[in-house]
């Protein structure tokens, strides 16, 4: 595949502090137009291609959990595909990650797709890194809606601050994860906030303790299509997994290595 007509994503972004601050303090932040509306364009394209494809492994909406409902998720994309290589490994989009969070370097855990489908299930409260043999590592994941998404088409809700409880244990997304995160949100009185309304190529980063979850997508035509990057301080290293989900992640994000590894493995590429 030719790249020459792909947008280049590699040139800066003007982050401004308040952003960070409001990532440091909030475990969150919305970047507004991290991609313009072309350079979303010309990847969403190839993003799309792949996702539907895989989308026909899906049920009927009406015979799958609420998990299942929630969104279709095809992972690891940048190996699949010369042109989204180039959006999952810009430095435009691991800079703000390395920024945001505070660090020199950043490594890619993995992508992710979710397409939240016309009427697609809410997505239940949860943490992202209970699911990751990372403990102790900072861990940011970008969230980038490819086409105008707005609110009620599921962006995310976050609960301020809930970062700072940290690890919650093992909780994979469910009614069950969705029950006792709530519980957890107004014990400690979190606010919940809405990323609102959002442009193709604006995007969120949560930090990976950051409780979140979203409505369903109201929409009955509109799929709400999002590309998805998780990030990892460099220099991490892996953690006992204490859970089948974090063994599996190692296994599947990690390969060959082991806890007590540099985690950095052939696919997770130093951006
Ligand atoms: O897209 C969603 O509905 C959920 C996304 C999410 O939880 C994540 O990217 O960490």
């Amino acid at each position: 595949m030719n790249n020459s007509n792909l947008p280049s994503l590699e040139s800066e972004y003007p982050l401004k502090p308040e952003s960070v601050d409001h990532y440091q303090q909030n475990g969150w932040a919305l970047i507004r137009g991290l991609a313009s509306p072309t350079e979303v364009d010309a990847y969403r394209q190839p993003i799309t291609t792949l996702t539907t494809e895989y989308a026909k492994n899906y049920k009927p909406m009406e015979e799958r959990d609420t998990y299942g409902k929630a969104f279709i998720q095809h992972m690891n994309l940048w190996l699949m595909d010369e042109q989204v290589r180039r959006f999952t490994l810009s430095k435009r989009f691991a800079g703000v990650a390395a920024k945001l969070m505070g660090v020199e370097r950043v490594r890619v855990y993995h992508d992710q797709a979710l397409y939240k489908e016309p009427q697609g299930g809410p997505t239940p409260w949860h943490q992202d890194q209970q699911y990751w043999p990372l403990d102790g590592v900072r861990c940011v994941t970008l969230w980038m809606p490819l086409v105008d998404a707005s609110k009620e088409m599921g962006t995310l809700n976050f609960a301020n601050g809930s970062q700072s409880l940290g690890y919650l244990g093992p909780m994979n997304i469910s009614d069950d994860s969705d029950t006792e995160l709530e519980n957890r949100i107004q014990t400690n009185g979190f606010e919940v906030v809405s990323a609102g309304d959002m442009t193709a190529g604006d995007a969120t980063f949560h930090n990976g303790w950051c409780i979140h979850g979203a409505p369903g997508n109201a929409s009955h035509t509109t799929t709400r299509e999002v590309m998805t990057i998780i990030y990892f301080e460099d220099g991490a290293v892996i953690s006992q997994p204490d859970s089948p989900q974090r063994e599996n992640d190692l296994a599947t994000w990690f390969p060959g290595l082991r806890a007590g590894d540099k985690a950095a493995s052939e696919i997770n590429p130093l951006v």
